[in-house]
């Protein structure tokens, strides 16, 4: 892994991962592809000597395939990462996370690269019976978004079996930690509580609260990526990316204010359309043929949550 290209990697999790490949051994050259849509330029500050942004669409055909002639190890998390995103902008949703995915496998294959890790998603399984999720359940996508991401893991596959491209699917559960912005109604819940904690405002739970999610921090799933990009079991599979265990947003809104010492009963709204009633990833899979071992406990990940909210709060 010495010529390496994350597209998205100036968001959020791509940030994050490009963190790690900075600290990676080998890796020479990380190509960043990037519209700053929603991902930032300052999310890549303390590391700008060690990466190239290319400020770009996925969606430029000519651009995608220069840049991904360079690379020999590819991440794509570039997407419209919301479910409500991709029903209020369903044509940009299907441009961006599924077209793109295509020609970017198409560029790969042209240029002969080793390997192509992407982002999938837990929103697959929808609201699919059965608890814990395992990657043979039936999917059940109940948005464009999950089918754009199912879409697109099966592209992977279609990839690996029919032109020899090794492709490795993640399905992250939810994801959450430092630079997920706040400031979006679009981010993850945890980003978005997080901002109202600080700020003493009440946040809002869209339906009951019982709804249940299996949260984990970004470390481990940069862990799971760099693991998916090396392993040799990895081509052609696919892998839950969770931590095993769900909290529901009651609970989760309970242990943030704890971790903060106040009280402040939240709101309620109407339950979001495309949402999924309950989520928890089983991991025995990425355990086994990875060695993926996710570290970060719900309690420890809102710590480190919180502080780098308010350290970046204005
Ligand atoms: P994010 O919005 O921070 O990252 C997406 C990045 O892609 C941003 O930097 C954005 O600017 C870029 N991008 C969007 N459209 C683009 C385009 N047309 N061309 C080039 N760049 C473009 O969100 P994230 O949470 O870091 O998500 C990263 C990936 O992980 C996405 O593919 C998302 O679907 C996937 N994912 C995220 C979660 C989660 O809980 N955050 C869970 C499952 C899957
Ligand atoms: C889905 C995927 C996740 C990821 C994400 C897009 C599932 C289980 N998860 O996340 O893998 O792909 O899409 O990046 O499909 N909520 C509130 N109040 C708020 C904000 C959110 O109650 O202010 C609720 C929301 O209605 C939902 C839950 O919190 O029930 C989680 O919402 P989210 O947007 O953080 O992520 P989710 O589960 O749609």
């Amino acid at each position: 892994m010495r010529n390496v290209l994350v597209t998205g990697g100036a968001g959020f999790i791509g940030s994050s991962l490009v963190r790690g490949l900075v600290a990676t051994e080998g890796v020479e050259r990380i190509a960043v592809l990037d519209d700053l849509s929603s991902g930032k330029r300052e999310n890549l500050a303390e590391v700008a000597n060690r990466v190239e942004l290319i400020e770009g669409d996925v969606r430029d055909r000519e651009l995608l395939d220069r840049t991904v002639a360079g690379a020999d190890t590819i991440f794509h998390l570039a997407a419209i990462a919301s479910v409500p995103k991709t029903i209020e902008q369903p044509d940009a949703g299907h441009e961006v996370n599924l077209e793109a995915t295509f020609r970017l496998l198409r560029s790969a294959v042209d240029h002969r690269a080793r390997r192509v890790v992407f982002a999938a998603s837990a929103a697959a399984y929808g609201n699919a019976p059965g608890l814990p999720k395992r990657e043979d359940m039936t999917p059940d996508p109940q948005s464009p978004y999950a089918v754009q991401k199912l879409a697109g893991e099966m592209y992977l596959r279609t990839f690996f079996d029919c032109f020899g491209l090794e492709t490795v699917s993640l399905r992250f559960f939810n994801v959450y930690g430092p630079r997920q912005d706040p400031s979006s109604p679009y981010s993850g819940v945890l980003s978005i509580f997080s901002d109202c904690l600080l700020a003493r405002r009440a946040p809002t739970i869209f339906g009951t609260g019982e709804q249940s999610r299996d949260f984990i921090f970004v470390d481990d799933i940069v862990q799971a990526l760099l693991l998916a990009a090396r392993s040799p079991n990895a081509p052609g599979r696919l892998y839950n990316c969770g931590t095993g265990r769900r909290v529901s947003l009651l609970e989760v809104w309970e242990i943030m204010q704890r971790v903060e010492g106040v009280e402040l009963p939240p709101r309620f709204g109407p339950a979001r359309s495309g949402d999924v009633e309950h989520s928890e990833a089983d991991i025995s899979r990425a355990r086994s043929e990875l060695g993926f071992a996710p570290a970060v406990t719900i309690e420890e990940g809102l710590r480190r949550t919180l502080a780098w909210v308010r350290a970046s709060r204005p």
